[in-house]
This record gives structure tokens, sequence and C-alpha cells, in this order.
């Protein structure tokens, strides 16, 4: 609310990350909607996590609305960071069932444990020089392809 609007919000902000050189941005629970000027000073460096299987149910309450939907599969997504939200080259995806005895907190619990073993797998990559973008796809270079975790649907 000190900011005159988005514009100025994100400048500043571009000042106060750049003060430490970052290689890579990482939002964890970032609630605002970055412009399209933050998102190209940081193009390819700016990772975001999204509870759901992109590009399925970009938004809120993804949870929810899987259930409400009847879907068999959920999970979460890794990508970097365009302009157009919960969109953008998909780093990792993880899988789990969605059971018929869930309820949003259940099956949440389900993907939240998912998200801790590949955001820092993701950001474990980048570091390591194993990420690359061609034709606006992510390639791992790891030498075995991991980027898809699947989950046995006889977990509970
Ligand atoms: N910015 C861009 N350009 N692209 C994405 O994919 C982004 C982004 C900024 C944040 C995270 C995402 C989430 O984790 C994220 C992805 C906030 C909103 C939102 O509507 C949407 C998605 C995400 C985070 N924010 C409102 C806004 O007007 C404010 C909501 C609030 O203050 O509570 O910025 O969920």
């Amino acid at each position: 609310k000190a900011f005159a609007d988005r514009e100025a919000f994100d400048e500043a902000l571009i000042e106060c990350i750049d003060v430490f050189t970052p290689d890579l941005v990482v939002l964890a629970g970032f609630m605002r909607i970055l412009t399209e000027d933050f998102v190209s000073h940081y193009e390819g460096r700016l990772m975001n996590i999204h509870p759901s299987l992109l590009p399925s149910f970009p938004g809120l309450h993804t949870h929810q609305r899987a259930l409400d939907e009847g879907v068999r599969i959920h999970g979460c997504t890794v990508h970097f960071v365009t302009p157009t939200l919960d969109h953008g080259p998909v780093i990792i995806q993880a899988a789990v069932p969605v059971l018929d005895t869930d309820d949003e907190d259940s099956l949440s619990a389900r993907v939240l444990a998912q998200e801790h073993q590949v955001y820092p797998q993701a950001v474990r990559w980048f570091a390591e020089g194993k990420l690359c973008l061609e034709d606006g796809r992510v390639r791992v270079t790891a030498e075995l392809d991991d980027s898809a975790r699947l989950i046995s649907p006889v977990l509970h």
C-alpha cells in the first residue's frame, strides 16, 4: 500500500532482490501477481510451484476443484514463471492418487508431501546446471530423467 501501483512495487522489489545478485529466484508463498517487467527481468531464473498438474486447475482452490471434477490423479508442478499466471515451462511434476475417501485436507496433505520433494529437486537441478530451455520447453540433463515422479496408487 506504500506504493503507487504494481509497477512501482515490483521495481522496488527488484532493487531489494538484486542486492543479492541471485542466480535463481524461487517463489514460496508469494501472493502478488508479478508484472511483465519483473518476470522478464528474471527470465529463465524465476520458479514457482503450483498445487495441481498444470495445465489443469490454474488459480486457487485447486484441491477442492480436483475433487469436484472427480479426477483420479492430482499433483503439483514446478515451472518457470512467465507473465501468464500459473503458466510457463514445466520443470518437474509429481502425481498422487485421489482416493474415494479424500477431502480437501487429506488430498492437499498428500500433494504437499510431494511439493517438499520436487521443489528442492528443481532447485538442485538448476544449481547443478542441469536445466535448459529449448523452444520454450525445459530439458533436464540429469543422467536418469526423473522429471516425473509417479506415485503408486497403492499409497494411502
Ligand atoms: N506472477 C506471474 N506473473 N506469474 C505467475 O505464475 C505467478 C506470479 C506471482 C505469484 C504464485 C501463485 C500461487 O502460488 C505466483 C505465480 C498470487 C495470486 C494472486 O491472484 C495468483 C497466483 C499466485 C499468487 N494475487 C492477488 C494479486 O492481485 C492478490 C491476492 C492476495 O493478496 O491475497 O496480486 O498461488
